[in-house]
């Protein structure tokens, strides 16, 4: 049955997914939801909020010294988010690949930033892009006591 994949590695991989203030503002929630639901994953986390900008900081501590930083931060503080845990088999490989590239412009047909974004300033969701970043946007984003089993 369904609960002996969970003895396959990688099988309970897990990822950070967040719907940013413009694809909240676009009523795209539901959409992305669907989609990763509808490829297999599993929901274990979920929350809806108005980001602080030193919760941010941390999330983009990599980005600080690009010259888009400001920008971003003005952007992801815009609107809320909601940000969610999705699991299952290779899910921040496949998520990235559903998501599409950072550049709508470059992101093919059929990914959720192909489909519905044109600006890499405006692009829809966040996708955490490997295991170990993963992990730690979820420990910056959720309790342990808000992951579901
Ligand atoms: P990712 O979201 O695809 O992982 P990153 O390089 O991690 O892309 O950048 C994080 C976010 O910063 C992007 O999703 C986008 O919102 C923003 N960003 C990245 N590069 C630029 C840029 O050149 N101009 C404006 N915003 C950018
Ligand atoms: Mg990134």
């Amino acid at each position: 049955g369904y609960s002996s994949m969970s003895g396959i590695p990688g099988v309970r991989e897990r990822t950070l997914i967040a719907v940013k203030p413009d694809g909240v503002h676009r009523r795209f929630v539901g959409e992305i939801m669907q989609r990763f639901e509808r490829k297999g994953f599993k929901l274990v986390g979920l929350k809806m909020l108005q980001a602080p900008e030193e919760l941010l900081s941390q999330h983009y501590q990599d980005l600080r010294r690009k010259p888009f930083y400001p920008s971003l931060l003005q952007y992801m503080t815009s609107g809320p988010l909601v940000v969610m845990v999705w699991e299952g088999h290779n899910v921040v490989r496949t998520s990235r690949v559903m998501v599409g590239d950072t550049n709508p412009a470059e992101a093919h047909a059929g990914t959720i930033r192909g489909d519905f974004s044109i600006h890499i300033s405006r692009n829809v969701v966040h996708a955490s892009d490997s295991v170990e970043g993963a992990q730690r946007e979820i420990q910056l984003w959720f309790h342990g006591k808000e992951l579901m089993d």
